[in-house]
């Protein structure tokens, strides 16, 4: 199948330019392509997944794929999609999340096999009388206004510097079009304008006869009508320090079956057929959450490997029996991040007096109650003997106590 039929399969396109030329380019040859992103955070998040994949994509059928990390345009900041102006971050923080996404980039591709590169490289040697007589010339100002970016903006207003972006980014597309043999930017619906306008200078510089191609991804929507990519707890980063492997799983699992098939297209290399397959098995056997399963394991084995995919299953399957004994320190660290979490001495303690001091149990009386009642467990055991004397460094390196109350209720107390 070629590669925009499979994009359009997917319900992975916007918006293109030039269908027929691009599917020739595409054809005839291996064609050089990127996606730019801004350091505006020092990790990347799920929703920019969404183009990267793309990328991918693109590599897999012979293509040339870079990323460009806007080390320039970050320290300007992009309008698109932003309803006020932005305040400018210091080129610190500018450089330290560079350094942060590119590490994460090249993790996700490996490093040999992307071409990063980063405009602040070309746009801080630009100089401001030879921008404007080689570049500003080419922008003309109605075009530029008319654009939704800046047109929505001028009611409550753009700072020049702002309006500039689009220039700065047309000029990257092109800086790629000459140095790299790049012909096509991708990005998300946001970014449209920037890329077209890209397309327009290039074919100012260089005559229209120059093969240049936009493509947009749609923004991501729920079923249910919130936010993509957010969860109660926030953002979903692809940082695993940020967001865990195990709650980036979690996050895939729970999908709605609305959601799953939609997802699957756009975050896996699984094919039509299996795909298909998924779907049928949301329609007849939904109480199995098969196709959600299948997400979470290619989404987190992509992007943290296959060793996480094992521990968040290991964490996922613990927590849900209760058989949390074979966990190893890390995988509780994962799994109880957001759980409720005290702090306690390794001192050895009787069983009530110790659930009352950590604030797990509100009483003596509860405790003793929940205990004989049999629903207490200690590291997995279940424990009805009043007389229990709880050795906070029994297990799991002497770093945490897993205490369990009725069925699904946990608490981690972490021995400091
Ligand atoms: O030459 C370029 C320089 C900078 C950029 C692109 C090309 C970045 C772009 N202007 C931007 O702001 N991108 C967003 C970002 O950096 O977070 C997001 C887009 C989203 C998707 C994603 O980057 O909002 O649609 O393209 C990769």
């Amino acid at each position: 199948m070629d590669i925009i039929k499979e994009l359009k399969w997917r319900g992975a396109i916007n918006q293109m330019s030039d269908e027929e030329g691009l599917r020739r380019a595409l054809s005839d040859k291996s064609v050089g392509l990127y996606c730019g992103v801004d350091p505006t955070g020092d990790s990347l998040h799920i929703g920019h997944l969404i183009p990267f994949m793309m990328l991918k994509r693109f590599q897999m059928a012979g293509h040339r794929a870079h990323i460009l990390i806007g080390g320039g345009t970050g320290s300007i900041g992009d309008p698109s999609g932003k309803k006020a102006e932005r305040v400018l971050q210091t080129m610190e923080q500018v450089h330290h999340n560079e350094r942060c996404q590119t590490e994460q980039m090249q993790k996700l591709f490996g490093k040999d096999n992307i071409t990063v590169v980063n405009n602040y490289d070309w746009l801080s040697k630009l100089d401001l009388l030879g921008f404007l007589r080689d570049y500003g010339k080419l922008f003309n100002i109605n075009t530029m206004l008319n654009k939704e970016v800046i047109s929505s903006r001028l009611e409550v207003g753009i700072s020049f510097t702002e309006f500039t972006y689009q220039i700065l980014q047309s000029l990257d597309f092109y800086h790629l079009y000459k140095h790299n043999d790049v012909q096509l930017q991708i990005g998300g619906a946001d970014q449209w304008g920037n890329i077209t306008a890209g397309i327009d200078m290039i074919h100012k510089l260089e005559g229209n006869k120059a093969q240049v191609f936009a493509l947009t991804v749609p923004l991501m929507l729920k079923a249910d009508g919130t936010k993509f990519g957010k969860t109660a707890g926030g953002t979903v980063w692809l940082d695993a320090k940020k967001t865990t492997p195990y709650e980036f799983y979690q996050f895939w699992l729970n999908q709605d079956d609305r959601d799953v098939i939609k997802y699957l297209k756009f975050f896996t290399f699984l094919d039509q057929t299996e795909i298909a397959e998924l779907a049928e098995k949301v329609k007849t056997q939904p109480e199995k959450r098969e196709a959600q399963r299948r997400l979470a394991e290619e989404v987190t084995e992509f992007v943290h490997g296959k060793e996480a995919v094992k521990q968040a299953e290991r964490i996922s399957k613990a927590l849900f029996s209760g058989d949390v004994k074979q966990l190893t320190a890390v995988e509780i660290e994962q799994g109880f991040k957001k759980m409720p979490t005290v702090v306690v001495t390794a001192a050895k303690k009787n069983i009530v007096d110790w659930l009352v001091e950590t604030e797990i149990e509100k009483s003596k009386r509860q405790a003793r109650e929940d205990i004989t009642n049999g629903a207490i467990y200690i590291n997995g055991e279940r424990t009805q003997d009043l007389e229990f004397e709880i050795d906070p460094t029994a297990s799991f390196d002497g770093k945490f106590v897993i205490v369990r109350r009725g069925k699904k209720k946990y608490f981690l107390a972490e021995v400091k």
